[in-house]
């Protein structure tokens, strides 16, 4: 601490010892053991709290890495609803997610150093020996060479670097000979290829057996990469570099980065978010700290971290400038364009974003880190988990959740840096809600949509190797953990690499390739950090107060647009048109549009982001018209509510986003198509009958079922190896006739999903399920029924009480039976629900179907249709309340009238625009 508090601070004065060693690993930069000066604020949370909770982290992960090494080694990850490994080429592709798996068992290498930190020493030996004797790293298979580096590369690093330490310490891997270094090295050399390029900016695929210029190796020919593909090679390449003396890796790695600074954009300091790797052209030019982007920023400053040199600080600092100049809008960070940095580039942020409050953190920044980071929790109180993209009025944009770890990430450094108990309140929140909505009988299950609650079948590896790391270290006291956790600093994947190697080999270091960082002005940096032995003591609460005003900024805020809005009314200028408001029918509206860009600069600035809002808008509403999801949740045992999977509404029946949901047995119809009088009536009375889907209408099948007395019905399709995970959902179009006769709830399964129901079928014969628009609690679903109290209270003690085999699901499955106990519960229900997909719109008249796809001018909607509404309070709530009335009023009196008369001058308009855009894009190029 008192060397980064003193002189540059920061440690840049003391670049040629390991000055991070307080520094790094807590990635409190310069903040040191402010959990001890912790006086008021949040109650605090006593010792044997934090056990308890790092014990229930230790449990979920046995749950994680048990079922994995279980069902699914060697696999490279585990699919953790079907309870199988996901072998590449045997799944449907997922296109690039499926680029980290190289048939390597990524999750076994990626999760190695976490099995330390957790102090599963014992479990660490075995999984080295595994890896040593079983993996391969020269198979015929194209990867991400990004992926490979951050989760194999750093996995093998990671591992090596504890296996070195715990042989030292004398008692485990006495056996150990660097092993795990050798196959990084025979990796690190397998990458190499990649960066054959004039630039020096890698591929971004490479095939692990054929390199990339082999005909035989089926990659080579991509001309982009992304910023953050590109560089986050430097801190597992110079380890490795440093590690063996083969100083190779580190140049190459080096040369990217150097490149990548020399083309910044010299006016604003910013970078893009794709790269063409031959010209060095920047391809997208969006430029923000999430997807795309990340962990460049991040590499920069660890960097300067691990290997001391001041050049990486340098890039860090004035890219950083850049960030806070442009990108962050506290508490938001919000992407802009390089050129025109003061024009935002979107009206939304993604979830990757959620680690840069933890770089902020390292970097010394705290109140931005605190607002951020706040605003995200809140984002993530509403819908459990962070949507992978929300709207900059936090709305979901992009529905999906991997069980990504960053908010973790940030929250453990965040509870380093202040000390302030709030913070560990957050993880147990993040604890709850992972055994609450992500626990499956075999693992946890990624959320395909945070709104709905359903699954998908995907447990990703970075899950293991950094979700359970800073969990467990946040509730963990230094003691706790076998070795001290300063001496490291975390990856971008959150392995572990030894801070001493600022100090090995440092050859490289010493021909320094960057020439630049001479010429640079820096004077706006800031090289000292904020003391926080200084800043928290004297004021305990300075965490609560940065956080108070933005208490309630998700539920109560004003969106943006509104709140300009607003201030132009008082200020008695016009109020700017937003794309979300426009209609076409308003002459005023018209008249505004015409004169954007013709006025004065103002003008022309709101009409450029009107135009990148509409085109947003348009897109957005494709996105969510084609996928208005339901949930099928399994309710009986074993299942209890844990596993929901994602379906398809139908045109037709009972609309699930209107009435309550329907619950009921499921029974397979006869005939299984469904297209003729069932011939088991008496099997499907009063159940939810299983169709197969194919050889009749929809709604054909329908009728067959509810004339049997069916309580509703689910299609499963009959194209084997169909899953949401790959095709996108729709839904199922009616007969084009009258279909007010049927009222039972109908939903679509792809086949993956369908086949779950029906092994479970198989497996416990009576499977009861709940066909809604959004799995529920499941204190709500189980209330009244004889079930094991820890299913509603997911409390993972009681659960291991219950079920000591928590790997072996039918036996654990009799104890629940044996062991129930009488619940009566109070509905839990959250009030909050979502007015998505309230009105799914009727696209296709399609009449056979199979025939459900959407035509592109059907997918443009209503502006307001299809969202999730913010409320809104204070100062806004008037004018916001006339806009949404005069929508619904809208709406109301003859929806498909008025949408249809939305949806041509948009076209045209949209057309006109491609032009205008077309231009703005030569006008930035000529600019360069
Ligand atoms: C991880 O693989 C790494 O953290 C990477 O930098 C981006 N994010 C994923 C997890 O979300």
């Amino acid at each position: 601490m008192s060397e980064a508090g003193g002189g540059r601070g920061c440690g840049s004065s003391v670049p040629q010892r390991a000055p991070w060693s307080l520094v790094a690993a807590t990635a409190a930069f310069c903040l040191v053991s402010a959990t001890s000066v912790w006086t008021a604020g949040a109650a605090p949370m006593s010792r044997e709290e934090r056990q308890k909770l790092g014990n229930q982290v230790l449990e979920m992960f046995d749950h994680a890495y048990g079922n994995y090494m279980e069902h699914a080694y060697p696999a490279d990850e585990l699919m953790p609803l079907t309870c199988r490994g996901r072998v590449r080429g045997q799944e449907p592709s997922r296109g690039d997610v499926d680029d980290a798996l190289g048939k390597f068992s990524l999750t076994l290498i990626d999760s190695l150093d976490t099995l330390v930190v957790l102090n599963k020493t014992k479990e660490f030996e075995d999984a080295v020996r595994k890896v040593l004797r079983d993996v391969n790293l020269d198979n015929d298979v194209v990867v991400s060479v990004f992926e490979t580096n951050i989760r194999v590369l750093g996995g093998l690093l990671g591992g090596h670097s504890l296996a070195i330490m715990l042989k030292e310490k004398g008692e485990y891997m006495q056996w150990y000979n660097d092993e795990l270094l050798q196959m990084a090295k025979q990796l690190g050399y397998k990458l190499l290829p990649a960066f054959n390029t004039t630039s020096g900016l890698p591929y971004p695929r490479i095939n692990l057996k054929f390199g990339i210029r082999k005909p035989e190796a089926r990659t080579g020919t991509e001309t982009d990469t992304c910023t953050a593909c590109a560089g986050t090679l430097i801190l597992e390449f110079a380890a490795l570099s440093r590690f063996t003396g083969a100083t190779i890796f580190e140049e190459y790695a080096r040369k990217a980065l150097d490149f990548l600074w020399e083309k910044r954009q010299r006016s604003s300091n910013l970078v893009g978010v794709t790269i063409n790797i031959h010209t060095g052209d920047w391809v997208r030019k969006d430029s923000g700290v999430g997807a795309g982007i990340d962990s460049y920023y991040e590499y920069l400053l660890k960097a300067y971290v691990l290997l001391g040199d001041d050049s990486f600080l340098e890039r860090f600092n004035t890219h950083y400038d850049a960030i806070m100049r442009y990108i962050s809008q506290p508490p938001l960070l919000l992407d802009v364009h390089i050129h025109k940095p003061m024009l935002n580039a979107r009206t939304w942020m993604d979830a990757l974003l959620a680690f840069f409050p933890g770089l902020q953190v390292l970097k010394g920044d705290i109140r931005p880190a605190i607002e951020t980071h706040e605003m995200l929790y809140q984002v993530i109180k509403k819908h459990n988990f962070l949507p992978e993209a929300f709207t900059t009025d936090f709305r979901v944009h992009w529905a999906q959740h991997p069980l990504r770890p960053e908010f973790a990430e940030s929250t453990y450094f965040l509870y380093k840096a202040t000390g302030d108990p709030y913070y560990l309140e957050v993880g147990k929140t993040l604890i709850e809600n992972l055994n609450k909505y992500a626990r499956v009988p075999c693992g946890f299950a990624a959320m395909k949509d945070v709104r709905t609650g359903s699954h998908e079948d995907r447990m990703d590896s970075f899950f293991l190797a950094e979700m359970f790391k800073y969990l467990y270290l946040l509730f963990a006291d230094k003691e706790d953990i076998i070795f001290d956790i300063e001496d490291y600093i975390f990856t971008t994947e959150a392995h572990l690499l030894p801070l001493w190697l600022s100090t090995t080999n440092q050859s490289i270091s010493k021909k320094n390739t960057t020439s630049e960082y001479t010429e640079l002005d820096d004077s706006n940096f800031d090289w000292t950090c904020p003391n926080t032995q200084i800043l928290f003591p004297n004021d305990p609460l300075y965490a609560q107060s940065i956080r108070e005003p933005l208490k309630n900024v998700v539920d109560k805020s004003c969106p943006r647009g509104i709140i300009r809005v607003e201030e132009s009314f008082r200020s008695g200028a016009k109020p700017p048109l937003r794309a979300r408001d426009f209609m076409a029918t308003n002459p005023e509206h018209l008249e505004i549009l015409k004169k954007m860009g013709a006025a004065s600069s103002i003008d022309a600035e709101d009409g450029l982001r009107f135009m990148q809002e509409m085109i947003e808008l348009s897109s957005q509403q494709q996105k969510e018209q084609q996928l208005p999801p339901r949930a099928v949740q399994i309710v009986s045992h074993p299942f209890f509510g844990r596993v929901v999977l994602t379906a398809g509404p139908a045109q037709f029946g009972l609309d699930l986003s209107k009435h309550k949901e329907t619950r009921g047995f499921v029974a397979s119809s006869k005939p299984y198509n469904g297209c003729s009088e069932l011939t088991n009536p008496e099997a499907v009375m009063g159940k939810i009958a299983l169709i197969q889907r194919g050889q009749c209408m929809f709604a054909e099948k329908a009728r067959n079922i509810q004339n049997a007395g069916a309580i509703g019905g689910i299609v499963i399709d009959d194209n084997e190896g169909s899953s949401s995970d790959t095709a996108p959902l729709f839904q199922m179009a009616g007969d084009g006739k009258d279909t007010d006769d049927i009222k039972i709830p109908m939903l679509f399964l792809f086949s993956k999903e369908g086949s779950i129901i029906l092994d479970a079928i198989r497996e416990y014969e009576e499977v009861e399920v709940l066909l809604s628009d959004k799995a529920k609690d499941r204190a709500a679903i189980l209330k009244g029924k004889m079930i094991p109290s820890y299913i509603i209270n997911s409390n993972p003690e009681m659960e291991n009480e219950e079920q000591p085999s928590s790997e072996n699901d039918s036996q654990s499955a009799e104890q629940i039976t044996s062991s129930s106990q009488e619940v009566d519960l109070v509905d839990q229900e959250s009030p909050e629900e979502s007015s998505l997909n309230s009105q799914p719109e009727s696209l296709s008249p399609a009449d056979m179907d199979n025939a459900a796809s959407v035509s592109p001018s059907e997918q443009i909607s209503n502006p307001m249709e299809n969202h999730e509404t913010t409320s809104l309070d204070g100062e806004c709530t008037d004018l916001d309340n006339q806009l949404q009335e005069q929508s619904e009023t809208e709406e109301d009196s003859n929806p498909n009238v008025s949408w249809g008369k939305k949806v041509q001058p948009i076209d045209s308009i949209l057309a006109d625009w491609n032009e205008d855009i077309e231009a703005f894009e030569m006008m930035e190029k000529d600019e360069l």
